[in-house]
């Protein structure tokens, strides 16, 4: 029964029992970013004299008031930005959206942005998919705290691509990133811009996020033990913030920039009209070449870069992306608790659903995970004949064999064990100085890592079968290429998301099915110190599901 669950549960509720008179009055959206934990501290980054930023830019973390549903204003936590110095499109607000601003750099640009903490809480900021030194990833070790300053200062190694800024302090990373705290980074280089893909208007981010909103508009977070085991979920699906977002586009093609901003809920996404969609990007910037889905698998963090032609639709036709039914993502224990209370309604997923009443309107949309519900709906309000056709080649790449890593008989194990009360890697919560040997990686070497099911497993004498689950493997630093991905007993529900994974290109997170076993290859490159990897369910995250390597 250890976990680190329980532990911050008894501060919860110390800190709930002595500051009480203090919170009668805040909502409860504020009440809960008061039960924070504070975080060690170390000296926070100063700006170096000798860096000279291409960029720079001030990143504030703060609460504040908006207007997402029709009545009272939200509280959440949020990033705004002010550029100090660069290219005057470095910052783009999402209008109406709590979102941070859209970063948008060039590879090679040496990039100064100080993090000023203005929240009750401390914070840090992660950079994810960014390859950068150990000291500027954002790891808990260097949280902040309220008033206090962090100055990152690196340069941008990565290929085009887009990736994500959200926080990253230890067992308060779900909430805070849930609260509102996220970002998306927009990496070009000279090789994507030669092929002239839609931009400006026509090149779209849309970060789907799902919420829970109280009676008075205010984000409820408040996972109970079995929502951190299968993660927390909202009824309510956002696209950049809003929610029931809508888009008047032009008869021609776009870029459409997907990311899952959700803590742990998984989408299947698809055209309602069936048409196929064309995937041009992952996590880690393009494909080589196009690629043709029936729907695609997006699991928290990921992101997906679709090519979406509307050429040829009349004006005033209608198009809905929406999530189709699977199944085998939460554990079936869950899945078949939340098929008992019914199919229909209006509430999240499985055990934690059943807490928000049932919903018996027949056109109710079923947002439990794996249940069927529109994401984003796109009228087209002009017809236009010249549109940019798809490049049949998109980026040329190294693609990683065995041939190139250090240890292709040994890969290093990423180990999944999976109980009622934790969820671990290699067997371990996250701890400070807690490397193990075989956690120790050369710098500059590629490495070939086996992502599986302990078989040990069974923490508190729990059936393996029984709470197998889906995770999103994240590994910081440089991204990594799948090379294997086999499904052993994958179980009921394998067939409703095979055909989804688009494994062929960058990534940084990666689905894992139950059954499944992964094979990536991941080079360590340019930087020691400490890298973290982890589920990027953020209730398995901050439950300990996160481990560091150590690049030495
Ligand atoms: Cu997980």
């Amino acid at each position: 029964m250890k976990s680190n669950f329980n532990l911050n549960r008894r501060r919860f509720l110390s800190q709930a029992g002595f500051g009480l008179l203090a919170f009668a009055g805040l909502p409860a959206a504020l009440q809960a970013m008061q039960t924070g934990d504070s975080m060690h501290t170390l000296p926070a980054g100063k700006a170096s004299a000798n860096f000279l930023p291409d960029v720079e830019i001030e990143l504030y973390a703060q609460a504040s008031k908006l207007s997402i549903l029709p009545g009272p204003a939200t509280w959440v936590m949020r990033y705004s930005a002010k550029l100090i110095k660069g290219p005057s499109n470095t910052l783009t607000d999402i209008p109406g959206s709590y979102l941070g601003p859209i970063m948008r750099f060039q590879t090679g640009q040496k990039i100064r942005i100080s993090l000023i903490n203005l929240l009750d809480e401390a914070t840090i900021v992660h950079w994810h998919g960014l390859h950068v030194p150990a000291e500027m990833d954002g790891s808990p070790h260097y949280a902040i705290a309220k008033g206090e300053r962090f100055v990152y200062e690196f340069e941008m190694l990565n290929r085009a691509s887009m990736n994500i800024y959200h926080p990253h302090p230890h067992h308060q990373t779900a909430r805070q990133f849930y609260m509102g705290m996220a970002g998306a980074i927009i990496v070009n280089d000279a090789e994507e811009s030669r092929l002239e893909l839609p931009s400006g208007e026509y090149e779209i981010p849309l970060v789907i996020q799902d919420k829970q909103f109280d009676n008075d508009n205010q984000l409820r977070y408040t996972p109970h033990m079995h929502e951190r085991m299968t993660g927390y979920f909202g009824d309510q699906i956002l696209v950049n913030g809003r929610p029931k977002q809508k888009l008047n586009l032009a008869s021609r093609a776009y870029r459409f920039r997907l990311m899952n901003g959700s803590t742990a809920r998984i989408y299947k996404l698809a055209w309602d009209d069936n048409t196929p969609i064309t995937v041009i990007g992952t996590d880690g910037g393009l494909l080589e070449t196009p690629v043709q889905k029936p729907y695609v698998m997006l699991a928290p963090a990921e992101r997906l870069d679709l090519w979406v032609d509307f050429s040829g639709r009349k004006k005033g036709s209608q198009l809905i992306l929406g999530s189709r039914a699977f199944s085998g993502a939460v554990p079936a224990m869950a899945e078949r608790m939340s098929n008992m209370m019914g199919g229909r309604g209006r509430h999240g997923m499985g055990m934690g659903g059943m807490h928000h009443g049932m919903n018996n309107d027949v056109n109710a949309e079923d947002t439990r995970m794996g249940g069927e519900y529109p994401i984003l709906t796109v009228t087209i309000n002009r017809e236009v004949t010249d549109s940019p056709t798809l490049p049949s080649h998109l980026s040329q790449f190294k693609r990683y064999s065995l041939n190139d890593v250090a240890n292709p008989k040994q890969p290093l194990p990423l180990a999944i064990s999976e109980g009622p009360m934790s969820m671990l890697l290699n067997g371990r919560g996250f701890a400070d100085d807690d490397v193990q040997d075989f956690e120790r990686i050369a710098v500059n070497s590629i490495q070939l890592l086996e992502i599986f099911r302990s078989q040990s497993g069974g923490h508190g004498g729990m059936g393996m079968g029984m709470m197998s689950m889906a995770h999103p493997i994240h590994l910081h630093g440089q991204y990594f290429q799948i090379l294997s991905r086999t499904a052993e007993n994958p179980g009921a529900g394998y067939d409703t998301v095979k055909e989804g994974f688009v494994d062929n290109g960058f990534k940084d997170t990666v689905l894992v099915m139950p059954g499944e076993r992964i094979k990536i290859i991941k080079p360590f490159q340019d930087f020691k110190g400490l890298f973290m990897y982890h589920c990027h369910n953020l209730e398995h995250e901050d439950m300990g599901m996160m481990r560091e390597f150590s690049v030495e």
